[in-house]
């Protein structure tokens, strides 16, 4: 079986800006520049025929250009495992863009789990006794005006997740550019 996901890839400027941010948060695990990325729908684990299917389908799809920003720091899950991600502003044609990926996914009769699109960038994991409630809430507001991009979203790839001792790491098998 093949782990997989589509995402979007971040801008070296970008990259730079959430390593400056890392650096600055003084708990958890910082993922490194090349796991950074905005995830817009995780495959699972696919067969090579699905995994085929969900690559037919991507290359269908044909967007113009565009570019998001990110904007903000949330906490995603426990502080005890949970991660710190990066939010995105609203941009509709984001929110378009995992739609049409999505659905065209569905009619290649590929499920995905039902939890709405919430576009973020993973920026650090937490583990147990890495922070408490009061010293998280103390860093998000301390970031809560984080901004990096534009992100010029001038196509997408498709993922593979190599899960490992040291974390995951990430193949990208395909990637699908928009045509302006
Ligand atoms: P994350 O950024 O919130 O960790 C590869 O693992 C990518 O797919 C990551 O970006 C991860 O999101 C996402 N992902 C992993 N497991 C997932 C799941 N069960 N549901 C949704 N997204 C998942």
């Amino acid at each position: 079986m093949i782990r997989a996901f589509f995402a979007l890839t971040l801008p070296d400027a970008v990259l730079d800006q959430i390593e400056r941010l890392q650096a600055a948060i003084p708990f958890g695990r910082p993922l490194a520049p090349e796991n950074l990325h905005l995830t817009l729908a995780f495959l699972g684990e696919m067969t090579p025929e699905t995994l085929e299917a969900a690559h037919e389908a991507a290359e269908t799809l044909a967007p113009a250009p565009f570019a998001v920003e990110l904007r903000g720091l949330e906490l995603m899950g426990r502080p005890s495992g949970g991660v710190i991600a990066a939010g995105v502003a609203e941009e509709p044609r984001l929110d378009a863009l995992a739609k049409g990926l999505r659905s065209r996914l569905a009619g290649m009769r590929i499920q995905l789990p039902r939890e709405r699109f919430r576009p973020h960038v993973t920026v650090l994991r937490l583990k147990p006794g890495d922070a408490d409630e009061a010293l998280v809430a103390r860093i998000l507001g301390r970031h809560a005006g984080f901004r990096a991009g534009p992100v010029p979203v001038t196509g997408l790839s498709l993922f593979r997740s190599w899960l490992g001792a040291g974390g995951a790491r990430y193949e990208e098998l395909a990637r699908y550019p928009f045509v302006p």
